[in-house]
């Protein structure tokens, strides 16, 4: 255990200290952040009326939507000349959604991130083989420090190229790899078809989030890695990776949350009404000592239940697997997308029509999206199509592999992810009954 004291405090002074960090944090906001303020006075709620971390029921949710009018730093509670880094997550157009640290709460990220890593197995004096992205995403950073700060040697190889990342592997006989469960496939894959085995390697354990994933996906990667494989869970908004993390020796029984630092709930995705333990719902956090950009009761759209039945070892709370999300995000290759942003796109070409969809498939193990878009009836009789055209191998058009290139770079450059794109005749993309059309077809799991 990195830090016994708190991972395994008494509920009781666990409630007290979450408690004391509320009326902080509720007061504090209410005075250095106008939306709080607005918004706690909109619901008739006063500081005051929060005693204790059983009122936290009364406080408004915070939303994606709230982070989005006030971008970038309207949730700052201290001058940007304070910030310490700025990470930036998905949002649900152009704009992404912005998160800012001091120099404190980049050491409380790493220290739950060291708890993490040795919940999930890890060592000081191990190696870790760190193939989560770095860059604006909170997941490749936030794990290297984290590693360091248990006192491991970090290999910052980032995502991709797959040839060197198993040379590497071998070479370096990292114990420790952090990554996508679907991208720990991947590598299993291509040490197969090299004709190499575990045993090349030297892996002990894998600590995989970033996107669900399952028990026999679990079975898959631990049988072809030689790994012990947990689950590591987070979201840039309330810190990044390590908000909650599986213990190596308690597998399947959830994933602790470390919540002497994130108060998690679960409410009814329709209502908002707090739901007991063990039912599934909306799972909630609020950030209770993060400095520079807190949030009360934010609201994480994603699909799961609490539990404090199978802690073992830490008394700290349990969160079990991710089911699904209460709103419409994709998470493609551990990278969240709205449809919204690739349709912000679109806004610019006036070749266009406004119908567009996302098919999402499996190509091998990585998650595969196809855009399809119409074209509008003006460019199509500008560049003489027929009106069913159909783009293939006996049917091509200048104009609409420009079009294609041109889009297909966009939205790689706006959106970050590689898509293909299909260009379809307009008023050929078939709608739903009521006319509406269906902007999401996930085939993933079919
Ligand atoms: P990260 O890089 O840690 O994934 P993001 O902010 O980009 O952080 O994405 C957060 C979202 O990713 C979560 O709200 C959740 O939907 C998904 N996610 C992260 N970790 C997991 C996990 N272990 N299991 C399922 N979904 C996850
Ligand atoms: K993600």
């Amino acid at each position: 255990m990195y830090n016994p004291t708190i991972e395994t405090l008494p509920i009781k002074e666990l409630r007290k200290l979450q408690s004391e960090r509320l009326v902080n944090l509720v007061n504090k906001v209410y005075e250095k952040v106008p939306f709080y303020k607005n918004s706690l006075d909109r619901h008739g709620v006063s500081p005051k009326d929060i005693q204790s971390i059983n009122d936290i029921h009364k406080l408004p949710f915070t939303k994606k939507t709230d982070l989005r009018d006030q971008y970038p730093f309207g949730f700052l509670t201290l001058p940007e000349k304070d910030l310490a880094r700025i990470h930036c997550s998905s949002g649900t157009t152009g704009k992404p959604t912005v998160v800012a640290y001091t120099k404190n709460d980049l050491d409380v990220f790493s220290e739950v991130v060291a708890r993490s890593l040795a919940a999930a197995g890890a060592q000081p004096g191990m190696k870790m083989h760190n193939s989560y992205g770095y860059g604006l995403f909170t997941g490749g950073i936030g794990l290297h420090y984290g590693a360091e700060k248990l006192g491991m040697g970090v290999i910052p190889v980032s995502g991709g190229m797959t040839d060197r990342q198993i040379n590497l592997l071998k070479d370096f006989q990292s114990e420790v790899i952090c990554c996508t469960p679907s991208y720990a496939q991947t590598i299993a894959y291509e040490l197969e078809k090299r004709g190499m085995t575990k045993e090349d390697i030297n892996l002990k354990y894998a600590v995989l989030g970033a996107e669900p994933w399952t028990d026999s996906i679990r079975q898959d990667i631990e049988n072809s890695l030689g790994v012990k494989a947990t689950n590591i869970y987070g979201l840039s908004e309330v810190m990044g990776p390590g908000v909650s993390q599986e213990a190596y020796d308690e597998q399947g029984t959830g994933s602790y949350i470390w919540e002497d630092h994130f108060y998690p709930e679960i409410v009814d995705k329709h209502t908002g009404e707090p739901l007991p333990y063990g039912e599934e719902g909306v799972l909630v956090f609020t950030t209770l000592t993060k400095e520079a950009m807190p949030f009360l009761r934010y609201w994480t759209n994603d699909i799961c239940s609490l539990s404090y039945e199978e802690s073992k070892s830490r008394t700290h709370i349990k969160m079990g697997q991710i089911k699904g999300r209460a709103d419409d995000m994709l998470i493609i290759r551990g990278v969240n997308l709205f449809h919204t942003q690739v349709e912000d796109v679109f806004k610019d070409y006036e070749e266009l029509a406004p119908n567009y969809q996302l098919v999402v498939t499996k190509e091998g193990l990585m998650d595969c999206v196809e855009v399809r878009v119409e074209t509008c009836e003006a460019f199509q009789k500008e560049c003489r199509l027929p009106s069913d055209y159909e783009l293939n191998e006996s049917f091509s058009h200048e104009k609409l592999t420009f079009l294609t290139k041109k889009l297909q770079k966009n939205i790689k450059d706006s959106v970050g992810l590689s898509m293909k794109l299909s260009l379809k005749p307009y008023g050929k993309i078939p709608k739903s009954e009521g006319g509406k059309m269906q902007r999401i077809i996930d085939l993933r799991n079919t």
